[in-house]
């Protein structure tokens, strides 16, 4: 079931530069940053709010990493902009199977490695009406060492 918003995905040239326009307009700070080579993007998550099923709801700034990435064709061809949203669900294998008995395609055969350790796969924008589609599970929290 897919509970929350877990992000916006906003695509830009200059993370830096786009990260300080978030912070010096709105004071979103930085919760998390990485970058993941399999996508091509380096990303800062601002952390918006929490939300009621223990997760929490993000804009996830991207910047291009490599010429040939996803977010790069995306960006040469649209200039910057929303680029993707993606849904929470507890259980992103369920879910990406449930839609796609539906006749969406799901781009992942398995959901691959997203931001802060979460599980990811997305659906095809074609399918959806035109919006690049994200399913997200969490990594788990870590427990407490005692
Ligand atoms: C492409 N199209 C889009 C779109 N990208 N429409 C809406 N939103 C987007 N973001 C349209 C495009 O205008 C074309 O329509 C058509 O789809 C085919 O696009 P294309 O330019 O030929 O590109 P493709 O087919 O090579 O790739 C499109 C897909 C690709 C969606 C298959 O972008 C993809 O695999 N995306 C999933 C991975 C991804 O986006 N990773 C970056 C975020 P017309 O012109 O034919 O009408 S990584 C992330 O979010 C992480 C790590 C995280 O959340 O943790
Ligand atoms: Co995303």
């Amino acid at each position: 079931m897919l509970t929350r918003i877990d992000h916006i995905g906003i695509a830009c040239f200059d993370l830096d530069k786009t990260v300080e326009f978030y912070r010096a307009t709105y004071g979103f700070e930085v919760f998390h940053s990485e970058v993941n080579e399999e996508q091509g993007v380096r990303e800062a998550m601002l952390k918006i709010n929490d939300t009621s099923d223990g997760g929490a709801s993000y804009l996830q700034l991207l910047e291009p990493t490599r010429e040939d990435s996803t977010v790069a064709k995306w960006l040469a061809k649209n200039g910057e902009g929303v680029h993707h949203i993606a849904f929470g669900t507890a259980d992103v294998d369920g879910d990406a199977a449930e839609i796609k008995d539906k006749g969406v395609r799901v781009l992942y055969e398995e959901p691959r490695r997203g931001s802060m350790g979460s599980r990811i796969t997305f659906l095809h924008p074609k399918d959806c009406h035109g919006v690049l589609t994200e399913l997200v599970t969490s990594a788990p929290v870590e427990s407490p060492e005692h």
